[in-house]
């Protein structure tokens, strides 16, 4: 057996893929340059209210003018995986024909880690829709699965050879029901069943990418990332507080899952919305004949993204803690299609700078749940991280206690998973570099390496200098010792 355990220390299998994970908005910057035209998050960020202080992610990290120097960072962090994304409106402008300079810059990228021998992980869309196409009803318009299978292709024509992992979309979740229903994120919609709508637009996307990638042979594990969550009832005694638990578990996990796994959508769910229409009708007249075979098209990998689980209540509670939008000025939805009555008790557990419950065990539940119930690939966990107020200090380092211990205990979570058998071979730090945190914009810090963003100094905090050392031996240590 690979993997061994002693009082003090966990081993990881040999080959256990050591990564950490950006995303282009958050990172790049350099919105202007080379052809790129704007994203819907270029939009959404300059409306009034949407972004805490505004922010917008014209510089974030300045990664477009850096990508050199961050590899180089990457590499002194032991780290044997970079899971990037690209930008649609980089590499097709305005969704239309191909930029030569923006699939450079990918391409450079591709280059460079392999050059340090890091294993490119490239996520397809990570939520930047060119706004052209947004313009026409965006995820609403089932013609936006087949430019975004387009865009895909293209791209996977350029450096496709040069990527080992190829993963379509990053946490569909949010770009449907964030942005179409809640409008906590870009384009900002709160048209209710508009997200339903477009999570099955963002799922044909997937579908139609790898059923065209597979016909053209291609070598790369295929796949995606989900954000999925452990929806427990408050009251696991309460048959209102059950049935809300069952509610989300539909709208957040298994919407998604289902169609990937078992090419359809779950009964529950279709009876909950039955009265919702789309145009006239009910809204499961936008899936057409043929579109779960394409979605429940075999894939290679599936990612995982896990931040916190939830306790769901039916009732109205009067502590909340750590709800999608809760900061939010403008968007007072929520994203749950038809749960306006559920709410997310506290449960008392310590919070990170988001106001979000840490729950390691919930991540060990969320992986072994998904392999008893669903034929699933081998699992990666593509973001796990956490926002603490870091500051630099006067020697210039940063300490970061809480997110060394978050790590660990992450990452006991995710070997108590492989114990029991769950095929887990990897696990990516959300996030490499502090960046532009959605609609909380510079305000939250999930990077293991610190950013000034007035100097663009990067600075390994010491939750960079542990996971490193965890990175090169496979062994966890005690985040104290
Ligand atoms: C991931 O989302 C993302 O993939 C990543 O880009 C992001 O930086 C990271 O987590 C940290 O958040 O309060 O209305 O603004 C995880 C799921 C959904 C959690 C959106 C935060 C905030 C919504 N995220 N949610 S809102």
């Amino acid at each position: 057996r690979p993997l061994g355990t002693s009082a003090d220390e966990l081993r990881f299998p040999p080959d256990f893929l050591w990564g950490a994970a950006t995303a282009s908005y958050q990172i790049e910057g350099a919105a202007g340059e080379d052809g790129r035209t704007p994203s819907i998050w270029d939009t959404f960020a300059r409306v009034p209210g949407a972004v805490v202080n505004g922010d917008t992610g014209d510089v974030a990290c300045d990664h477009y003018h850096r990508m050199p120097q961050d590899v180089a960072l990457m590499k002194s962090l032991n780290l044997r995986s970079y899971r990037f994304s690209a930008s649609w409106p980089r590499v097709r402008p305005d969704a239309g024909p191909v930029n030569a300079q923006g699939v450079d810059f990918y391409s450079r990228l591709v280059d460079e880690l392999l050059a340090h021998d890091i294993r490119p992980w490239l996520t397809l869309y990570h939520w930047d829709l060119p706004q052209t196409l947004e313009d026409a009803g965006g995820w609403t318009n089932r013609d936006t699965a087949y430019r975004f299978a387009e865009y895909a292709l293209s791209l996977h024509d350029a450096i496709g050879d040069r990527v080992p992992v190829v993963t379509t979309l990053n946490e569909p979740w949010c770009s449907a029901f964030l942005g179409y229903t809640g409008g906590q994120h870009a384009p900002g919609r709160q048209e209710g069943v508009a997200g339903l709508v477009a999570a099955h637009h963002l799922l044909l996307g997937h579908g139609l990418v790898i059923d065209e990638l597979r016909r053209r042979g291609a070598t790369a594990d295929l796949g995606i990332t989900l954000n999925l969550t452990v929806a427990d009832a408050h009251d696991p005694d309460d048959e209102v507080d059950r049935d809300a638990a069952r509610r989300i578990d539909a709208l957040h996990n298994r919407v998604f899952l289902d169609p990937l796994f078992k090419g359809s959508y779950p009964a529950d769910l279709v009876a909950d919305t039955a009265d919702l229409t789309w145009q006239g009708k009910p809204w499961p007249s936008v899936v057409h004949d043929g579109d779960l075979a394409l979605i429940s098209t075999p894939i290679d990998v599936l990612g995982v993204n896990y931040y916190k689980g939830d306790a769901v209540s039916g009732h109205p509670q009067p502590v909340t803690t750590g709800v999608d939008g809760s900061h939010a000025e403008r968007a007072t939805s929520t994203p749950f299609v038809g749960c306006e009555d559920v709410t997310f008790p506290s449960r008392g557990l310590p919070l990170t700078a988001m106001g979000w419950e840490v729950q390691p065990e919930g991540l060990t539940r969320l992986l072994t749940r998904l392999d008893a119930d669903y034929d699933v690939p081998p699992m990666y966990v593509t973001e796990n991280g956490a926002a603490y107020d870091d500051r630099v200090e006067e020697d210039g380092s940063v300490h970061d206690p809480e997110r060394r211990t978050y790590i660990a205990d992450h990452l006991r979570a995710v070997h108590a998973a492989i114990a029991d058998g769950v095929d887990v071979r990897g696990f990516f730090q959300w996030s490499l570099l502090d960046n532009y945190e959605w609609a909380y914009g510079y305000d939250k810090r999930f990077g293991i390496v610190h950013v000034d963003y007035d100097t663009q100094v990067r600075t390994s905090k010491s939750s960079a200098l542990y996971y490193a050392e965890v990175a090169a031996s496979g062994r966890l240590r005690d985040p104290e010792g």
